[in-house]
């Protein structure tokens, strides 16, 4: 930050951003704990909170609960703090265009790892009447086959009792809470992009319940069965990681000092079902779709959307781009990802009322253009052990049984084997790196093997990514495999001609 954006006022309710920008009124009581304090909440479930209480009053401020484990600083709970609570969402335009807005809806923060007790008591209150959650697929700590991950020690920890740390051990200690204290029914919710969120996340509560000792196990599942409600639902809304040049921006732009803004897309869109035991905001005042059945709305999104992210994240690196918008206005990769949408990975998805699937397939690839994000390749290609199962295992299983061999989604898989598991496959110090919590397993599973071909077969067969009918596809593994032994030979140009011939 420069001397003269040092000089400016830092963010607080008497600097805000836009003058004469107005915040929804203040909220006396904290009726939402959310866990999970990234971008994407703040530029999705605050935005839309703060427009429904603009709209119809009512108890709904937010705590905000750090999850990442660790100790260190949080420089998000630490610069909200210092700016009354607020920061800036920065909504960025194809054209430059940038607009200003604040929230204003958080009451104070909290690190899990540390106020792990606080955070119990907190979800235990009878004024908490909806916990919602943004902790990405690796924050609901599941293994590889789905179920609640007993082995990680977090986990077993938090069984054992203590101040927990994850989301579903502090989420299941604080129904408890609420079971002992005799508080009113409560809603969680599920905000990540994960299918039947609001199911996913009951299943792992229920896991964890069936993991105590069985004095504690019978009156928790009934409290789960009879007063907690877990909507599915459907999240929306591209919010890369904050740089300094976001903070730079909101300096430069709107003449405040802001450490922690967030930088979203202009397109938002929540879609969920409509079951909350204690109340909720008039969300459908802020665009919110409530419907009884978001399936395809899921399928379509996760799919669509994050399917084709992957895509243009592994090939959009091996290809050397460092961001989403340039990877898909490569001509021949774009080119080849919009084929794959079309062709691959469309007709496995069922279209929701009003929303045709080649018109979405158009805008997608509009806000994947979108130059003023800088969405990192490195960023959506990271965690792709737990994204892929949702975005492509899907689509695979249904398409080869179908009859039809999807080969983009054939190089993706290659192109993913290729970014996490051979050194510089990809030039990690312009690109970032990619993280990815099962990269040492997949690593030492692919060195079993030798050759590229080998290695992608194991690693299809073994790496838990896509189901066995998926892994024992004789077309597709040499499909996955032909296209791993391009990568490897002739590069990833090559690969993707080859896909499309
Ligand atoms: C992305 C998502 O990082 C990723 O994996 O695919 O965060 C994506 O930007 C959001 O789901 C958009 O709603």
């Amino acid at each position: 930050m420069s001397a003269q954006h040092r000089a400016l006022p830092r963010l607080t309710r008497g600097a805000l951003p836009v003058p004469g920008l107005r915040l929804p009124p203040p909220t006396p009581e904290a009726g939402i704990v959310h866990l999970g304090l990234g971008n994407f909440h703040r530029a999705h479930q605050a935005v839309y909170t703060a427009d429904a209480l603009r709209h119809t009053e009512g108890p709904w401020g937010i705590t905000g609960v750090s999850t990442t484990p660790g100790a260190g600083p949080r420089p998000v709970i630490e610069g909200m703090a210092a700016q009354d609570g607020l920061y800036t969402v920065l909504t960025l335009h194809r054209d430059g265009a940038v607009a200003a807005g604040v929230p204003g809806v958080h009451h104070r923060g909290l690190v899990a790892d540390g106020q792990g007790a606080e955070v119990v008591d907190l979800i235990g209150s009878a004024t908490t009447r909806i916990v919602s959650l943004t902790v990405t697929e690796k924050g609901y700590t599941f293994g590889a086959d789905g179920r609640l991950d007993l082995d990680d020690p977090l986990v077993r920890a938090d069984l054992a009792g203590g101040a927990p740390r994850t989301a579903i051990g502090l989420i299941a200690r604080g129904l408890q809470r609420r079971l002992r204290a005799g508080a009113p029914p409560v809603t969680v919710l599920s905000c990540d992009n994960l299918m039947e969120n609001g199911n996913r996340l009951r299943a792992l509560l229920g896991e964890f319940t069936a993991a105590l000792p069985a004095g504690e196990r019978d009156d928790l599942q009934a409290y789960l069965d009879a007063s907690v409600s877990t909507p599915n639902g459907m999240v929306d809304r591209i919010a890369p990681a904050t740089t300094d040049e976001h903070r730079a921006l909101t300096a430069r732009a709107f003449g405040v000092r802001d450490t922690v803004p967030v930088p979203a897309e202009p397109y938002k869109l929540w879609v969920m079902e409509d079951d909350f035991r204690a109340g909720r905001p008039a969300w459908e005042h802020a665009g919110a779709v409530f419907t009884k059945d978001v399936a395809p709305y899921e399928l379509m999104k996760l799919r669509l959307l994050n399917g084709a992210h992957s895509l243009l994240a592994y090939l959009g690196l091996l290809r050397g781009h460092r961001s989403i918008d340039a990877a898909v206005t490569d001509e021949l990769l774009g080119g080849t990802v919009e084929f794959a949408m079309r062709e691959e990975i469309l007709p496995t998805v069922r279209e929701p009322d009003g929303l045709a699937g080649a018109a979405y397939i158009g805008q997608l690839l509009d806000r994947f253009a979108n130059p003023a994000l800088g969405h990192r390749t490195a960023q959506v290609g990271s965690d792709g052990s737990l994204k892929i199962p949702v975005r492509w295992a899907g689509p695979l299983a249904e398409s080869l049984a179908a009859g039809r061999v999807p080969r983009v989604l054939a190089l993706g898989l290659a192109a993913y084997a290729r970014v996490l598991t051979v050194d510089g496959a990809y030039d990690e110090r312009a690109l970032g790196a990619v993280r990815d919590g099962a990269r040492t397993r997949l690593t030492d599973l692919v060195s079993r093997a030798a050759g590229p071909e080998a290695k992608v077969r194991l690693l299809l067969a073994e790496g838990g990514l896509v189901p066995q009918q998926v892994a024992q596809h004789a077309e597709f593994a040499a499909a996955v495999a032909e296209s791993a032994r391009i990568l490897d030979a002739h590069g990833a140009e090559a690969a993707l001609r080859a896909a499309r011939a």
